[in-house]
């Protein structure tokens, strides 16, 4: 593996070569071992990354169905992010949902030249006259930025115009830090700020949770929610598949942070336990035996031996229709390969259901996690802020005077973790991998060619920006973003729909058949003949 890495890297010129081979690490036994992330990609190199703006407004509020969602800028940035991510919803109580509309100040040439202010009022008062939204969140796209318009004047004015509408500003231009990544914590931010604790009226229940960092991509956050339901446990907001305004408002109330999808979300968690004294741990619903150890989290905090209870008869049912496909299909999946190239997070969340299925990951990594995605929170300490993440706010956030309400003390605390419950923690992907497989930060389109071309991998999971390319080399291609068409793959139902999906395509013989005719038999034969 060391061998071949160096003949990957060896087409780069040193610079390259020199930060490539920080990013492009074979797994040691070492469990010190290190790599570099959340850096800027090289110029020339087609990487998968997006922008800050699809952190943001993509990502991170997307999914919330009744916010107004104004993108600032030219068209296509609105129009390109217009339901292309599979984050479904329910119409709230009010039927109101935004999510299939593309709201856009549609800037031209000449307010790029004289301002772009004006024309950002006019739209924010158009979509509260025509909708009478709850809230208007405004997303500055990078020219934006450059122009300089205040968008969060504009945001405080308004909103003290209206009386009735929360609104509120992301400075969220695409050029902002090296990724999605910094649009995450910029969203993660002004929720905070703006709507996180601005309503008491939260759903009530005795074990209240709030699971943040699921998306509800493919319905998977459907199955989570009645999963939980089943259990008895109260789901008061969801960052942010299927959710509302009023569910982050409320937030607060909860009892405990379930965190999923740890790049996109951990700052929200850290404000909330900050303020108002709410601990989280790490859950993780993709994959049967993830599933059902996350439920045994939750259950295990709340220390109430009637929900541990439920919680192992819910698991007990399911586990039965979960154990009877896995023994079908099992021994056709068995030893087969994969490749994982996703995100922030589900490079390492699959790996649990290529597991379930005998399978071998050989190379995985983030496009834009950090070193704690990978190596553990516990590495936080040591990550030098470079000027890249110095540009985004870290709110100074302290205890409510009020409301700050510690859910646990130190004892209780201390006795869970002796238990085997960890606070705050995150171990990331790599203590997931073999020895002697690939972890490849921010892989690049020639990287992940080389590593098909040389170990073929059974199926090859990533985005839409592989995809195509990834077949054409004739080998089975999941998207892990959008599922494709599929999903959902979270909890027990999921993992089952996952099976029969993986088992379909590493069984299917049409990969073997689509070399190019010309390949194997040359209709043209033609020869070059310099002239002078
Ligand atoms: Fe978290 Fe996500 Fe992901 Fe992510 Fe994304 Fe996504 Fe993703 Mo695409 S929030 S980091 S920024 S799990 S949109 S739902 S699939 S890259 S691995
Ligand atoms: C984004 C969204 C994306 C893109 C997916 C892809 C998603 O990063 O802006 O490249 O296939 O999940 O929709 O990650």
């Amino acid at each position: 593996a060391d061998i071949f890495r160096d003949t990957i890297m060896e087409k780069y010129p040193p610079k390259v070569l020199k930060k490539r081979k920080k990013q492009f690490i074979v797994r040691e036994a070492d469990p010190e071992q290190s790599i570099q992330a959340n850096v800027r990609t090289v110029p020339g190199i087609i990487t998968q990354r997006g922008c800050c703006y699809a952190g943001c407004k993509g990502v991170v509020l997307g999914p919330t169905r009744d916010i107004i969602n104004i993108t600032h800028g030219p068209i296509g940035c609105g129009f390109y992010s217009w339901l292309t991510r599979r984050n479904q919803t329910r119409p709230g109580d009010n039927g109101e949902n935004y999510m299939t509309y593309c709201f856009s100040t549609d800037m031209q040439d000449q307010n790029i030249v004289f301002g772009g202010e004006k024309l950002l009022r006019q739209a924010v008062q158009e979509a509260y006259d025509i909708f009478h939204p709850k809230a208007i969140a405004i997303f500055s796209t990078c020219p934006v930025g450059l122009i300089g318009d205040d968008v969060h004047v504009i945001a405080r004015e308004m909103k003290e115009q209206f009386g009735d509408c929360n609104v509120f500003a992301f400075s969220c231009e695409g050029y902002k830090g090296v990724s999605q990544s910094a649009g995450h914590h910029i969203a993660n931010n002004q929720i905070f700020k703006h709507v996180v604790g601005t309503s008491e009226e939260g759903r009530t229940g005795r074990y209240k949770i709030n699971l943040l960092g699921e998306y509800n991509i493919g319905g998977d956050a459907f199955v989570i929610e009645e999963l939980l339901e089943k259990c008895g446990i109260t789901l008061v907001s969801t960052y942010s598949g299927n959710s509302s305004i009023d569910q982050f408002a409320s937030s607060h109330t909860a009892d405990l942070n379930c965190i999923m999808c740890h790049r996109s979300i951990n700052y929200v968690a850290g404000m909330m336990e900050t303020k108002y004294g709410i601990p989280w741990i790490k859950v993780n619903f993709i994959g049967a035996e993830a599933t059902a150890k996350s439920l045994r989290k939750i259950a295990a905090y709340f220390e109430e031996p009637e929900l541990e209870k439920r919680v192992e008869e819910v698991i007990a049912e399911e586990i039965v229709g979960v154990e009877a496909v896995l023994e079908e299909i099992r021994p056709r999946t068995e030893g087969k390969t994969t490749m994982l190239f996703v995100g922030g997070s589900r490079a390492h969340h699959y790996q649990e259901l290529f597991k379930e299925l005998g399978m071998e990951v050989l190379a995985a990594g983030y496009e834009f996690g950090h070193r704690d995605d990978y190596e553990g929170r516990r590495v936080l300490p040591s990550i030098k802020v470079d000027a890249d993440s110095r540009n985004i706010e870290e709110l100074k956030v302290e205890q409510d005077t009020e409301r700050y309400r510690p859910r646990k003390d130190e004892s209780s605390r201390e006795e869970l973790e002796q238990q085997g419950l960890s606070f705050s923690s995150y171990e990331g992907l790599m203590p997931e991998m073999e020895n002697g497989s690939f972890v490849v930060d921010d892989i690049s389109h020639y990287e992940m060619e080389r590593l098909i071309l040389e170990y073929r991998p059974d199926v090859f999971c990533a985005g839409i920006k592989e995809k195509f390319c990834v077949q054409k080399m004739g080998v089975p291609m999941k998207q892990l973003h959008s599922y494709d068409y599929g999903g959902p793959y979270a909890g027990f139902a999921g993992a089952i729909n996952w099976y029969r999906e993986i088992d379909r395509m590493v069984g299917s013989k049409v990969w073997g058949l689509i070399g190019a005719p010309w390949e194997k038999n040359r209709t043209l034969h033609g020869r070059f003949v310099a002239t002078t």
